[in-house]
């Protein structure tokens, strides 16, 4: 792979790194989730017409964390950012606490985070374990009804991008992992980088953008990453 030996690596993960964990991707579910349409539960029309299903609908993927582990791709790369001398980060599009619990620390959740509620009154982020009602007053400005989950749901912004687009530009490594390519504007992030920095994508078929990577490895993630890991540690 060809890089300098303390480069910047940029990586950027979707749901197929939580597959191996007993995640359900978002297209396995053929863009219905537990039997709803996206518009229903990952949008903020959804969310005014029917804050009781969107709320259900997030309370049991919060719920399931309790019930899943990071995999051995989720533990190369926080082995990664403590092992590489130069810059790691990683975005992720999960909202799951996966990369968080497996130990890596330089992390961007940019569509957000199950174990996170915002207020919508005071703009308070709270950390979030159990379930979300439309009675649960928000814990700083005690209104209620005006907690949601915090996550970007289609049409709003992702979070940081500032920063991801800085780190993107000054990218000697980008690796896209597990993400099918559809969704924008992580599946754009492989057109940002700078002309010299080396691009490779891992997934278990090809994405919608692989044409645009220099490079692309197919299988599992956790034996894909591993390896990429240990390669890349070995230069
Ligand atoms: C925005 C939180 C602008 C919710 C999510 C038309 C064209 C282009 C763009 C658009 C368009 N119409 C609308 C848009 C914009 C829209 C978009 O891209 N829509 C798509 C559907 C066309 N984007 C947005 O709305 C974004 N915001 O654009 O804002 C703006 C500008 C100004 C001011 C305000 C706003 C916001 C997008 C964020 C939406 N929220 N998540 C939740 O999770 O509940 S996105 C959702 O899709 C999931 O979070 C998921 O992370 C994400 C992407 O999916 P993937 O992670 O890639 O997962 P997927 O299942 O698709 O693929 C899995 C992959 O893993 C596959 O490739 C598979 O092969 C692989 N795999 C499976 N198993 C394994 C594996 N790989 C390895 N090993 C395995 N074992």
């Amino acid at each position: 792979m060809p890089m300098p030996p303390s480069g910047s690596i940029v990586l950027l993960t979707g749901a197929g790194i939580s597959a191996e964990s007993g995640v359900r991707t978002f297209r396995d579910a053929g863009g219905l989730w537990e039997g709803h349409r996206l518009e229903e539960v990952a949008t903020p029309e959804g969310f005014a017409a029917n804050p009781g299903l969107v709320q259900t609908f997030y309370n049991a993927r919060r719920a399931q964390l309790k019930e899943v582990q990071p995999n051995a791709a989720h533990a190369a790369l926080a082995r990664l950012e403590a092992e590489w001398p130069g810059r790691v980060l990683l975005v992720t599009q999960n909202v799951d606490d996966l990369h968080d619990r497996a130990g890596s620390r330089n992390l961007i959740h940019m569509h957000g985070e199950l174990r996170k509620a915002r207020c919508t009154n005071c703009q308070t982020i709270h950390p979030w374990e159990g379930a979300l009602t439309e009675a649960t007053p928000c814990p700083r400005c005690e209104r209620k009804a005006r907690l949601r989950p915090h996550i970007v749901w289609f049409g709003e912004m992702p979070l940081e991008m500032p920063r991801i687009f800085e780190a993107l530009e000054g990218a000697d490594l980008f690796a896209a992992i597990g993400t099918s390519g559809v969704v924008y504007p992580a599946a754009g992030f492989v057109e940002a980088v700078g002309p010299t920095c080396h691009t490779v994508e891992l997934n278990l078929e090809p994405s919608a953008v692989i044409s645009a990577f220099k490079e692309h490895r197919q299988g599992k993630a956790t034996e894909l990453v591993p390896a990429f890991v240990d390669a890349l540690l070995a230069q």
